[in-house]
């Protein structure tokens, strides 16, 4: 039990300095800038700006004046960046994001189709379903996926036909491709189904111009974190081109999932909407370049890269199979040498995710890519001592202490 706030402090510092000596890998992490995190600190953290869906203007507390500016413009960025009539920015992650979608737009009954855990799926209405309440009124199929990674667009058409879902939710934790959303517009259009779009992971892909931007696809609404590929605070938001939806979304998002919409995200993430405007598009291009150098790398190396017959990956990760090099989670043992990044969520496949957001924020580039490669060979192939290797990552991590393409 902590006795003191010094102590708070010292712990504090021991992460700060923990984190400085770490190589993160983690796709779904990235580093804000100084900017953005000041803005975190601000009085809007302890208020309240709840509205009634569609009616912002009127907020249900007082002593909300300019709260109310700050979120209307940065509505106003978010719908400049991803071309959306609409926004919700009250979902405080991408997760709740994503149930207000599925459970503002189905029927009790309705089938969705999304990617499975063990596809590196987002998890969003598998585990809903774990949960007596949803299992009994929502059903749930998965999408299949080729030999490269990529979405099998023809077995999800046959899949769309025979089981009539009621939404079909593209994007996942693994996406190294963009999907075949413009394919299945046509379909959706003729059996009804709505087309969603997790974006959570390549927010920032979409913002910088290095993913297609999925309403401009046919898509008919897209939610998403803004914390993965894009640097901003955590939180999550809706976005659509169409009312009728967005107002669904929203009248279930408040009051039933969030009353207090964490306010203080909105300066930050409006600073962080700003820095991507003015540095977007040449971080969202490092970013993939480094993936694909990552990949080409380690694949050179000997690993297994998933995605090698389209180029390994369009996007800020790269996924590794590593059934012939470890037994246990890998992750759990790179975390020993200071590598951080993710083992499958679902537990099923020895496969690692590698994402390149936040090293490229640090200044990484294909360089140094390089090198982090050659530290997967050591860590996994030459089984050298982590105790020996954390020495080496950590002293490579600490020559990156910059934020680049921010303020
Ligand atoms: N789905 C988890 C991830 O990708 O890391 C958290 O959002």
């Amino acid at each position: 039990m902590f006795k003191t706030t010094r102590e708070l402090d010292n712990l504090l510092k021991k992460h700060e300095s923990y984190r400085a000596g770490c190589l993160n890998l983690i796709a779904s992490e990235n580093y804000a800038s100084e900017k953005v995190r000041s803005y975190l600190a601000g009085d809007f953290g302890n208020r309240y700006g709840c509205y009634a869906t569609m009616h912002p203007e009127e907020r249900e507390y007082t002593g909300n004046k300019f709260i109310h500016e700050f979120e209307m413009g940065t509505h106003e960025l978010v719908k400049e960046i991803f071309h959306a009539k609409y926004v919700d920015l009250r979902p405080i992650g991408g997760h709740m994001a994503g149930m207000s979608v599925v459970l503002g737009m189905l029927e009790p009954g309705d089938l969705v189709i999304e990617v499975s855990l063990s596809d590196w799926g987002h998890g969003l209405v598998g585990p809903m379903c774990e949960v007596r309440h949803f299992d009994e009124t929502i059903q749930v199929e998965y999408m299949a996926f080729d030999e490269n990674r990529g979405v099998d667009g023809e077995k999800l058409k046959m899949q769309a036909k025979k089981l009539k879902p009621k939404m079909i939710i593209f994007g996942g934790s693994g996406t190294l491709f963009f999907e075949p959303i413009k394919e299945f517009r046509g379909i959706a259009d003729q059996e009804g189904i709505i087309l969603a779009y997790d974006a959570s992971h390549v927010t920032g892909l979409i913002a910088s111009g290095m993913f297609p931007n999925p309403l401009e696809e046919g898509a008919d609404i897209m939610f998403g974190s803004t914390h993965k590929s894009f640097p901003g605070p955590q939180g999550g938001f809706v976005v659509s081109n169409d009312q009728d939806l967005i107002e669904k979304v929203g009248n279930t998002l408040s009051p039933t999932l969030v009353t207090s919409h964490h306010l203080n995200r909105l300066p930050a993430l409006a600073a962080s909407i700003l820095e991507m405007k003015e540095f977007g598009k040449e971080y969202g291009a490092q970013v993939v370049k480094n993936s694909k150098a990552l990949a080409k790398a380690l694949d050179g190396i000997g690993f297994k890269v998933l995605g090698k017959g389209r180029g390994f990956t369009d996007s800020h990760l790269l996924l590794v199979d590593l059934g012939e090099h470890v037994t246990g989670a890998p992750a759990k043992e790179l975390e020993k040498a200071n590598i951080l990044c993710s083992d499958d969520f679902s537990g099923s496949n020895p496969e690692v995710r590698i994402g390149t957001p936040e090293v490229t924020r640090k200044g990484m580039k294909e360089k140094e890519m390089q090198e982090i490669a050659t530290f997967f060979k050591r860590a996994l192939i030459d089984q050298e001592d982590p105790e020996k290797l954390k020495r080496d990552v950590e002293a490579f991590s600490r020559q990156f202490i910059g934020c680049e393409y921010a303020y």
